[in-house]
């Protein structure tokens, strides 16, 4: 299996991001790809590939331009205000909700920052557009890897994406790699693809940008949003809109839950994903339902994720495998290359 790694990942490097009520240092670090890599190269698994580049429409065909130019700006428009500020990073601080415009991009450097994001646990460095945009070439790669006739490959990269929309940052997400390469495969001429999230978080993002579309199914497996970031999304009711109805399915699960109990509902949406026909499979694959992860609440050991590559690889379609979270940093290498090798 190729992996496709991201060479410029370490240039998103946050410093600090708001976390109960305080300032604390970054979970989502360069480290955990650099211990997914060495793992991979430890097992000899397959080969780590530079990424193809891409053309910019492979990013407009889910990012709206606006949040695009907002992304490629942003750390000058941030160091212009004061150049004291390069040696800090952007971290939003206000927001429009309710009964707010958002159709109007305001002057105000600290409300442009607040229109496209929803929290404050992820801050903007100054390799942030640097690291995402070479992130969503290697979904791309990835992507494409499975048009040119690969079973399977995989997108090492950060920052991670699937709390990504079409015109926001949050989650400690900028692009929103998953949907990217699901649609170049949709482009490519696939008539139906499917996205499974088996992240502890809900991928909001990625379901919010195909919520109202027929040809890609989301499925998502992770913690209950009544007590789980990302809270506002990620409900069980949440079935797709419009042409898209039937094509979004959500499998919240409590804290605490164990490996018996998160693979049912691994059956539960592999099923529906072979039931809608998809012709490739995309995997937002987070490790932080690993029971030693910090910010998590499920139980799965590392011997489980053997389990689940196995049974992904029953599923037997295309599949192209797309890093996300999970910050047990030690671990996050062994884990990950479980479901890889064990699909390989
Ligand atoms: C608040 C903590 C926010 C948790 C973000 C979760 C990111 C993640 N500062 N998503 O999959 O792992
Ligand atoms: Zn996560």
């Amino acid at each position: 299996m190729k992996t496709f790694y991201n060479h410029l990942h370490a240039q998103h490097q946050g410093k600090v991001e708001m976390f109960r009520g305080a300032l604390v240092p970054c979970f989502e670090v360069p480290a955990r790809a650099d211990h997914v890599l060495a793992e991979l190269k430890r097992r000899q698994l397959g080969t780590a590939v530079n990424p193809q580049s891409f053309d910019d429409s492979a990013l407009t065909s889910i990012h709206s331009p606006r949040y695009l130019n907002f992304l490629a700006t942003a750390w000058d428009q941030w160091v212009a205000l004061d150049a004291a500020n390069a040696d800090k990073d952007i971290l939003p601080s206000v927001w429009p909700t309710r009964t707010f415009r958002t159709d109007i991009e305001p002057e105000n450097f600290s409300a442009k920052v607040g229109l496209y994001s929803y929290d404050a646990g992820s801050p903007f460095t100054s390799g942030t557009w640097v690291a995402a945009r070479a992130g969503a070439h290697c979904a791309l790669s990835a992507a494409q890897a499975l048009l040119d006739g690969d079973r399977a490959s995989f997108a090492l990269s950060r920052p991670p994406g699937h709390h990504a929309g079409a015109d926001f940052f949050g989650g400690y997400c900028f692009l929103n790699n998953a949907a990217i390469a699901a649609q170049h495969l949709r482009d490519a001429g696939m008539k139906k693809v499917a996205v499974l999230d088996v992240d502890y978080h809900h991928g909001n993002g990625t379901q919010a940008i195909f919520y109202d579309r027929p040809d890609v199914f989301f499925a998502s497996i992770h913690g209950d949003p009544r007590t789980e970031y990302p809270f506002y999304l990620g409900h069980a009711d949440e079935k797709g809109q419009g042409a898209g109805l039937g094509a979004n399915l959500n499998l919240p699960l409590p804290r605490g839950t164990n490996y018996a109990t998160w693979a049912q509902a691994l059956d539960t949406s592999l099923a529906a994903i072979d039931k809608f026909g998809a012709e490739a499979l995309v995997v937002s694959l987070g490790m932080d339902t690993f029971e030693g992860d910090p910010i998590s609440g499920f139980t799965l050991k590392s011997d489980d994720y053997l389990r689940v590559g196995e049974r992904l690889a029953r599923v037997g379609l295309p599949t192209v495998f797309i890093f996300e979270g999970g910050y047990a940093v030690e671990e996050v290498g062994i884990n990950a290359v479980n479901v890889l090798e064990a699909f390989a």
